[in-house]
């Protein structure tokens, strides 16, 4: 999936900050090309020019959304670690542990254009007072992790990392740690954690990291392209990322779009924010031939099953989020009319199980139950109750009744699903009476 498509359109600076730099044959993007292509301009700039608090008002002002899934205002979230005043110092920490599936768009931007990443850190350091930043990089990424140590290396040998970068008396350095193949450590106190060298459990939100963090200390989490976003911002301003987005949505910048599925073509493209779905499949040539859009789910499997007639809608994070579904990482999957319902919710529920820490009950036995209901259709096995039941668990696994967004991630595509699809669930109730499957008490209550 290690491509960038732009199928007639050259990517440029000022409308593609993201991929502009890429080369054609997919190689790295190393320091001497970087520079050559004004890298490190924003970091010379905001440390010449800004305080933290110039490069939070101009990230803010940007309206820059985390693009993790959540979509929650980077600015705001920067806001945090300042309002301590004197505190000690904190941690930047970019969240590269992308493993929800079907989502691939950080692992292009570590393992061709690293440096990119790394500008956005110092500048995310800068704003929040940190000295050292950490890239929480997912274990199975192992050409970025190569990638990224050299670049890193590359950095501090040219006075881009390291103490008094540029000459300006700032310091700052960054560390690569790899994580051990677990879901949960994307979850960013979860993540924190394990970087401490605990369990990957979350903990309780507030405080957020941004008041306590790693090691009790001021920290802000960033996903690998919310900050690659803000070099491009601090060097031409808030206006102009807004206005990337034109007048399709409020929000502004581009996206990194991604489409996997059966289509003609899978990849990923730098988009204006806010591109409809239907623009987005044409991008990939839209399904293989003789096979019709069923379904799709706008950005990995923790969002909600849309239909094609929402394909016209903007893919931003309030037009999504306004037909029950999220725009989660916005990397859609295209579900085909001959793709079963059933199986493939029950691949996806056996994925968030598995995942699951066990910290909270609804999760730790609300999602194995789900599997096993779910085999039970798919066999034609299921009983009068299942699909309530799987309501039921559905609705116990919603926001707020869990630490984190693991199992309302899970519940979403499962709730969606019983609603668009109730019938192929119905399908799988057999004529077997009498419940012989030996339901734990503990679950069943
Ligand atoms: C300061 C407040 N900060 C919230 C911060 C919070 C966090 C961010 C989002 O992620 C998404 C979900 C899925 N003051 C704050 C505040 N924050 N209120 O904003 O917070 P929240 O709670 O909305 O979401 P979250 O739990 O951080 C949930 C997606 O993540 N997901 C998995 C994604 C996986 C990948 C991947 O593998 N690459 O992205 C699972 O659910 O889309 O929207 O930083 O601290 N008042």
């Amino acid at each position: 999936h290690s491509r960038i498509r732009q199928s007639g359109t050259e990517r440029q600076p000022e409308t593609h900050p993201l991929t502009w730099r890429l080369r054609d044959d997919g190689e790295v993007v190393w320091l001497g090309e970087y520079l050559d292509k004004d890298g490190y301009q924003s970091v010379r700039r905001a440390l010449a020019e800004s305080d933290p608090q110039g490069i939070i008002t101009v990230v803010k002002d940007a309206n820059v959304r985390g693009r993790g899934g959540a979509g929650f205002s980077a600015g705001v979230k920067w806001s945090l670690t300042l309002q301590g005043g004197d505190m000690p110092r904190g941690y930047l920490i970019c969240n590269a542990d992308e493993m929800e599936p079907g989502t691939f768009k950080d692992r292009l931007l570590m393992e061709q254009q690293p440096h990119l990443l790394i500008e956005g850190m110092i500048l995310g350091a800068r704003a929040n007072n940190a000295r050292q930043g950490y890239i929480f990089l997912r274990g199975e990424y192992v050409e970025a992790a190569r990638v990224l140590n050299r670049a890193i290396d590359e950095a501090r040998e040219a006075g881009w990392l390291g103490p008094d970068i540029d000459g300006s008396g700032f310091d700052f350095d960054i560390a690569v740690h790899t994580g051990a193949g677990r879901y949960i450590c994307g979850e960013e106190t979860a993540l924190i954690n394990a970087l401490e060298g605990k369990r990957a459990n979350p903990r309780a939100k507030p405080p957020f990291p941004g008041q306590s963090g790693a090691w009790g200390r001021p920290t802000v989490v960033n996903n690998v392209e919310t900050l690659c976003n803000i070099p491009a911002v601090i060097l031409h301003g808030a206006d102009w990322y807004q206005n990337l987005s034109g007048n399709r949505t409020g929000d502004g910048g581009t996206k990194l779009y991604g489409v996997s599925g059966p289509v003609a073509e899978p990849g990923l493209w730098e988009l204006p924010m806010g591109v409809t779905g239907a623009e987005l499949l044409d991008r990939a040539g839209g399904l293989q031939q003789g096979r019709r859009l069923k379904t799709w789910l706008p950005g990995g499997t923790s969002t909600g099953f849309l239909l094609p007639e929402h394909l016209e809608l903007p893919l931003d994070f309030d037009s999504i989020a306004n037909v029950g579904s999220r725009l989660g990482t916005g990397l859609m999957m295209a579900v085909p009319e001959d793709r079963g319902m059933v199986s493939l919710m029950r691949n996806l529920e056996e994925f968030f199980a598995r995942e699951s820490c066990g910290w909270c009950t609804p999760c730790r036995d609300g999602l194995p139950w789900v599997v096993k209901l779910l085999r039970d259709l798919e066999k034609g096995q299921g009983q009068a109750g299942d699909i309530e039941l799987l309501d039921k668990l559905a609705a116990d696994c919603g926001p707020g009744l869990t630490f984190c967004a693991l199992a309302p991630g899970a519940a979403m595509p499962l709730e969606t699903a019983l609603r668009h699809f109730r019938q192929e669930f119905e399908q799988g109730i057999g004529k077997v009476s009498g419940d012989t499957r030996g339901v734990p008490d503990r679950v069943a209550a």
